[in-house]
């Protein structure tokens, strides 16, 4: 039978049958890990007890809390050296880069499995690998060996034809796939890219594309490893990592769509989600506070060859904060030995440091009321650090000719080669860590152990904490930004921001009630793989969240972490009594609200192995 490439990349990771909607367990070759879901990660995996990892490679990268405001970043990141030599694991000090992008350019391989603790982890595959986000606790898991669980996705196929015209960009390619299939078109689904249009982009270029493939909530997006590929990876002195891969001829799709290269113009995603997309020019010139450049979506060497080409020799308007962040330290070599950082800070730019920075809410936030143009890849309510700020997504080349004009534009009269692709890269590879399998885990005073929980019983009555809408994101849940991040391996701390900008007194009514249950609407959980937005709201006494639907790396972590995640449509307000009971065999569940008077009846659907999960109180207490 003729497969496509998600499935020989999955069949080549397993023995079972290949069945779409059914759960599969799939071996695990790489795992990446960063600081801000590293430290539980690595809690989680101390805890299992095992001598060293049992992947090929795992890596642990610091990008995330580089800030280091107080001694909690730097504690979080003496842990993780500390583990990382004495299990196994290579370790990216700060600096050395975002994680994606590190492991792009040095790690990734075409054919391999890779499970990251960061929901952008299918940035790899635009090597040809199927890489994938999960849960800390995931990751841990498949570090000790075991086989990562997830549901067997459907395939979607997306043809590009033609060729990308002057000033339009592989970002643009994905904010069209966005505003095709929207925020939760992807759940459950490889995006698989194929056609005469994928030749015509390089690896970075394919990497923005799975990289943002998050945003659509996919399982992972590919492409074909292909004669693009074997010249990046020579470039990067690896070309014994080429293999040859791709869909077979005649391989069926679940869904098919065409994107025309031709055709396609600059896009725009407008606040506040992923999927609000708009062409440059139906926006028109808003008029713009800050323009940044990086994060794992847009930071590559051949991004900043764009940028540079239109900066060049001009001047970056008066009312606007250009900041670039090269996406890892090859990438500032590379700028720094070509004369394009030399172009860009002549131009007006501020240098950042190689890391997530402002797209994590580390430094940067906007002025209040402010309209930042980012090249990353969320705008989610309140993640700049600004909440009354308006973020809005684009391509680098539209990042960079806004800088110069203040206002919102398109750079399809650009000219865009003044600066030449790379003959060779940079690697020096100093900041990369090999493990010595000695010494001892050095723990600040920070780092607290693992809470305890106990399985949610199959009846009870509660309140409901809070009712949402639809896609309320892990940023919702459990926002991250400079306050907050260095409470990352500190659960009894970090809960005090749980839902804190949506509902200030989310936390003071669960101590009050002994928690309760969430209710909310389609794509609960959208976002980021922090396991803390399920931890958080389980040590605080929620024992089920009830939506319409919900995302998938999101509803693991609920799961792993004992919270029962149900697929209903029920009506609650804030403080409505539920009465909730769930039959003997997990297949239904009843839910009564007893305030208003109504009942709403639904089936569960979960698999013998989830149901074993809850009925121990999550995957640790399994595990251990
Ligand atoms: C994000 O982009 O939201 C993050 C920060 O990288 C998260 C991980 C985290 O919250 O630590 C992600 O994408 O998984
Ligand atoms: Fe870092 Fe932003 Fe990428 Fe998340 S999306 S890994 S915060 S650069």
């Amino acid at each position: 039978m003729a497969l496509t490439l998600t499935e020989k990349l999955i069949a080549a990771h397993t023995d079972e049958k290949l069945e779409k909607g059914k759960l599969i367990h799939i071996r695990i070759d790489q795992t990446l890990t960063q600081d801000a879901t590293g430290t539980m990660a690595y809690l989680e995996f101390l805890s299992m007890n095992v001598d060293k990892v049992k992947t090929e490679l795992s890596v642990s990268y610091v990008d995330h809390n580089t800030l280091q405001s107080g001694f909690m970043n730097a504690d979080d990141h003496a842990f993780l050296q500390s583990v990382a030599s004495l299990k196994g694991v290579v370790f990216s000090k700060p600096g050395n880069g975002i994680c994606h992008q590190v492991h792009l350019e040095r790690f990734a391989k075409p054919g391999k499995t890779l499970l990251g603790s960061d929901s952008h982890t299918p940035t790899s595959s635009g090597i040809g690998c199927l890489a994938i986000g999960a849960g800390g606790l995931d990751v841990a898991c498949a570090m000790a060996g075991m086989p990562f669980t997830l549901v067997m996705p459907k395939v979607v196929n997306i043809e590009l034809k033609g060729k990308l015209q002057n000033g339009v960009s592989a970002k643009d390619i994905i904010l069209k796939v966005l505003q095709m299939l929207t925020v939760k078109g992807g759940v459950n689904k490889v995006i698989e890219y194929t056609g005469e249009g994928v030749k015509s982009l390089s690896v970075p270029e394919r990497a923005t594309i799975t990289n943002m493939g998050a945003e659509l909530g996919a399982t992972s997006s590919v492409f074909p490893s292909d004669e693009r590929t074997l010249e990046y990876l020579t470039l990067q002195n690896r070309s014994e990592d080429y293999v040859p891969l791709s869909a077979d001829e005649g391989a069926s799709y679940d869904e098919y769509y065409v994107i025309d290269l031709n055709t396609l113009e600059p896009l725009v995603a407008c606040p506040s989600q992923p999927d609000q997309v708009r062409s440059v020019t139906d926006v028109g010139p808003i008029k713009v506070n800050q323009v940044l450049i990086g994060s794992c979506t847009n930071s590559s060497y051949y991004d900043f060859i764009k940028v540079a080409s239109i900066l060049k020799g001009k001047k970056v308007n008066p009312n606007v904060s250009l900041g670039i962040a090269p996406g890892s330290k090859q990438v500032l070599r590379m700028i720094t030995k070509s004369g394009i950082l030399d172009t860009l800070l002549e131009a007006g730019a501020r240098l950042l440091e190689s890391a997530c920075g402002p797209c994590i809410g580390m430094g940067q936030s906007p002025c209040t009321n402010g309209i930042s143009l980012r090249t990353f890849n969320r705008n989610f309510y309140g993640r700049s650090g600004t909440e009354s700020a308006s973020i809005y997504l684009v391509s680098p080349e539209v990042a960079a000719i806004s800088a110069v004009n203040g206002y919102l534009s398109s750079p399809v009269r650009e000219k865009l080669d003044e600066f030449e692709e790379p003959r060779e890269f940079v690697f020096d590879d100093n900041l990369v860590l090999q493990p010595t399998f000695d010494g001892e885990v050095i723990m600040g005073p920070n780092i607290k152990p693992l809470p305890h929980f106990e399985a949610v019983p199959k009846e009870f009555t509660a309140k409901t904490m809070i009712a949402l809408g639809d896609n309320i994101s892990t940023d919702h849940i459990m926002p991250a930004g400079a306050k907050v991040l260095p409470y990352r391996s500190n659960i009894e701390r970090i809960s005090d921001f749980c839902f804190y900008q949506v509902d200030a007194d989310f936390k003071k009514r669960c101590v009050e009630y002994g928690g309760g249950v969430i209710v909310a609407n389609e794509n609960y959980g959208q976002g980021s793989s922090r396991e803390h937005a399920a931890i958080a709201p389980r040590y605080l006494g929620i024992k089920m969240v009830i939506a319409k639907s919900f995302a998938r790396i999101h509803k693991k972590n609920l799961i792993n972490f004992g919270i029962i995640p149900v697929e209903a449509s029920v009506r609650a307000d804030v403080l409505d009594e539920l009465k909730v009971t769930i039959n003997s065999s997990y297949s239904e569940v009843t839910i009564e609200n007893i305030t208003k008077g109504t009942t709403v009846v639904a089936p569960l659907s979960f698999e013998q192995e989830e149901i074993t999960l809850l009925e121990k109180g999550g995957l640790l207490n399994l595990a251990n």
